[in-house]
């Protein structure tokens, strides 16, 4: 099992935290995501090795950015 976190912009309310929650709850793997909305910080629990590129494409899929 393995955590990682990104910093996520554009987020401003409880609707774009259930949002990126879902879409990045969707990525394989993944079993747990907590979002932080007042930093911004996604932290994501996943039993494989996460692919930073899916998670970008997670976040923009639910219409937000992930911070370098
Ligand atoms: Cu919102």
């Amino acid at each position: 099992m393995t955590t990682a976190i990104y910093n996520v912009s554009g987020m401003t309310c409880a609707h774009c935290v259930n949002s990126v929650r879902e879409e990045v709850g969707q990525i394989s793997g993944v079993s747990a995501v907590d979002v932080d909305l007042e930093t911004g910080r996604v932290t994501v629990t996943s039993d494989v090795p996460l692919d930073d590129t899916q998670v970008r494409e997670a976040v923009e899929e639910a219409g937000y950015e992930l911070k370098a």
